[in-house]
């Protein structure tokens, strides 16, 4: 199966769930396409007011990057419902029948509200749950059992079902989608979406000051699942009780992540700082 990932995120091209997705569903031989939209957290509240509105060469773009994929996956957290709304309704205009489906933090915590807008939506951890909604598609099968994910039915009915248990070893999971075999970005210039390969991602991925005081391109990644505060003004908080029972801090082990960090070094000599 085609899958189109899409993220609103900002420009330092970070998306760690779409990149955790695709390399998990890839595995098993799915191909994937990663759309990274600018989303800006905090210009746009001086100069548009509080909804980023996307171009209309930008929707343009997208409903020709998703025409020819079987699935359209959004991932997004709640800075980014504007955008992750508009690219939908885009999608659904042009295109009714295309399997549409949310996931990440927002969808997470609001389930309810994201059924007014898709028919699927991801509760929490999302590999095993996301794999097995692709493979039931692809065979066509009936897919309103799966856990982790609330479905809103032909008939308008509301099925939510309970979460799967936490992957407890982080190692199992393969290192996030680091390819750019088949990733797009927003050029502001262009004003159109452009493929987002190595060399692109050189000049726009995040930079950081090295101990030199040079800046040096960041690889971004992360070592561990969870968190083991629940502060008060923190969505964790949420996921805490949502796997009430359960280790929700997770940590991957040294030799995982130092293999990770050997391999993306190896493969691409411009890094210069590992962050995490
Ligand atoms: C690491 C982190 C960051 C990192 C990476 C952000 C990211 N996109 O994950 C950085 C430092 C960049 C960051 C920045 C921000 N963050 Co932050 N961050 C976290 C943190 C600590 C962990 C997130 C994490 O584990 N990501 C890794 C991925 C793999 O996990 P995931 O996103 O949950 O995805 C899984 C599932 O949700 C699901 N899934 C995700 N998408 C989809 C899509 C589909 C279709 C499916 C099926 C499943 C699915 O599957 C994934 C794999 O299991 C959380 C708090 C926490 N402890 O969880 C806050 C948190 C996510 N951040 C938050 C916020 C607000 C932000 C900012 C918007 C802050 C700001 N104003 O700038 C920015 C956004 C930047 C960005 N690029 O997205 C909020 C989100 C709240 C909300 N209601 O959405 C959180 C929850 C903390 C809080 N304050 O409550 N953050
Ligand atoms: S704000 Fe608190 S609960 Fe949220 S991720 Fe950070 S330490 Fe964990």
């Amino acid at each position: 199966m085609k899958i189109a990932f899409i993220n609103p995120t900002p420009m330092d091209h970070y998306s760690p769930a779409i990149r955790a997705l695709s390399a998990f569903v890839r595995l098993e031989g799915h191909t994937t396409r990663l759309i990274l939209l600018p989303a800006d957290t905090y210009g746009h509240r001086f100069d548009r007011g509080h909804i980023t509105q996307i171009p209309q060469s930008m929707v343009w773009d997208l409903l020709d990057l998703v025409r020819d994929c079987d699935l359209v996956a959004v991932s997004f957290l709640s800075s980014f419902f504007d955008v992750a709304v508009q690219v939908t309704r885009a999608i659904q205009k042009e295109m009714s029948e295309k399997p549409l489906v949310w996931g990440g933090f927002h969808p997470t915590t609001m389930p309810h509200q994201s059924l007014e807008f898709v028919d699927m939506v991801c509760v929490g951890e999302g590999e095993l749950a996301f794999l097995e909604l692709v493979q039931r598609l692809e065979d066509a099968r009936d897919f309103y059992d799966i856990r982790n994910f609330w479905f809103r039915r032909t008939d308008g009915k509301v099925i939510g079902n309970p979460v799967r248990p936490l992957i407890q070893d982080l190692d199992t999971l393969p290192y996030q989608d680091f390819d750019f075999i088949d990733n797009w970005t927003y050029d502001g210039k262009k004003e159109h979406l452009i493929p987002l390969d190595w060399k692109r991602y050189v000049q726009v991925g995040p930079k950081y000051i090295d101990r030199n005081r040079d800046m040096r391109l960041a690889y971004k990644t992360m070592i561990t699942r969870g968190c083991p505060h629940k502060c008060a003004y923190c969505g964790v908080a949420f996921v805490h009780d949502l796997y009430k029972g359960q280790r929700y801090l997770r940590r991957r082990s040294v030799e995982h992540m130092i293999g990770e960090i050997k391999s993306v070094t190896r493969r691409y000599p411009e890094i210069g700082i590992v962050h995490f």
